[in-house]
């Protein structure tokens, strides 16, 4: 049976999930991104899974969408809809690593390029191998940023880095992207795997419930005004007051032992 195009394994709390084209640094076709999208629902679906790393296998994260697939589609009908393939494949998948309640590390082990770079820049914790490498690809090939790179990345850098790495498409390595604030650690190549999985592990056993509303919150941030967003951490604390694992925090402060937290 040939090789799955995304791996999951699932380890305790934590599942990560391998882009697995590695002859082609992992660029999505269909098949990829169908099986990426059933991972995602099913992790994001599982209360016992409390944190998701996302990486790729071999020398690259994922160089976006497989060109070779695209131009065969254009091929056969040159007017052919991208957007519609983004809207049934690529969006349930960023939409869902963005929004799903539990945190998500990605563990970028070589080029992030094109909708690959989108997938990189969803993470919560973004954690990259010394060689990796970022590049806005579009606008080589003549398209524009898509699967919400123009959403992720103003977020990250702001607006001034985001327009000149999006037009000029100049591939920056890790160090660069840490600088711009694309990502939270670079460790060596050989201590990703390692790094990403103790940072997973150490989410799992945080207070899952309050995890996902910080994520939210910060989700909403930048397109709320303050009294908006005032409100939003007052509905979020209300909901996090009420969790079992507050409870348990304030007991284990008190206690003066550490907490055991279940992710409710
Ligand atoms: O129709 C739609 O769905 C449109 C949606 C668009 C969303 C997008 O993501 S658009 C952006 C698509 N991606 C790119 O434009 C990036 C293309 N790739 C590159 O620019 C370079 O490969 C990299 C900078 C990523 C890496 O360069 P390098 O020198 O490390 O590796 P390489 O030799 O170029 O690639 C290795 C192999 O992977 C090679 O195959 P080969 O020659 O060994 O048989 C190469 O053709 C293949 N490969 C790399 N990227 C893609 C790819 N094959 C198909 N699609 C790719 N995107």
């Amino acid at each position: 049976m040939p090789d799955s195009p995304a791996l999951l394994a699932i380890d305790g709390a934590v599942a990560t999930i391998t882009l697995n084209r590695p002859d082609v640094l992992n660029a999505i076709d269909e098949g990829l991104i169908r099986t990426l999208r059933d991972h995602v629902d099913r992790v994001a679906d599982d209360p016992a899974i409390r944190a998701v790393v996302l990486t790729g296998a071999g020398r690259g994260f994922c160089a976006g969408a497989d060109l070779a697939a695209a131009l065969a589609e254009r091929a056969a009908d040159p007017q052919a809809p991208i957007g519609d393939g983004l809207r049934t494949f690529y969006h349930p998948v960023v939409t869902r690593l963005v929004e799903m309640e539990k945190p998500l590390v990605t563990a970028v082990n070589g080029v992030a390029a094109g909708a690959g770079m989108s997938l990189a820049l969803a993470g919560d914790v973004v954690i990259a191998g010394r060689s990796a490498e970022f590049l806005q690809a579009f606008a080589k090939i003549g398209l524009v940023p898509d699967v919400g790179s123009t959403w992720l990345l103003p977020r990250a850098v702001g607006g001034v880095k985001a327009r000149a790495l999006t037009m000029l498409a100049e591939k920056i390595g890790a160090d660069e992207a840490e600088r711009l604030g694309m990502v939270w650690r670079v460790v060596a190549d050989d201590q990703l795997a390692a790094e990403a999985a103790k940072t997973a592990a150490r989410l799992a056993a945080m207070p899952t419930r309050a995890l996902a509303m910080i994520k939210r919150a910060l989700n909403d941030t930048f397109s709320n005004t303050l009294a908006e967003q005032l409100e939003v951490e007052a509905d979020l604390q209300t909901q996090a007051g009420r969790t079992e694992d507050f409870r348990e925090g304030v007991a284990a402060f008190l206690g003066k032992r550490p907490p055991a937290f279940k992710g409710r």
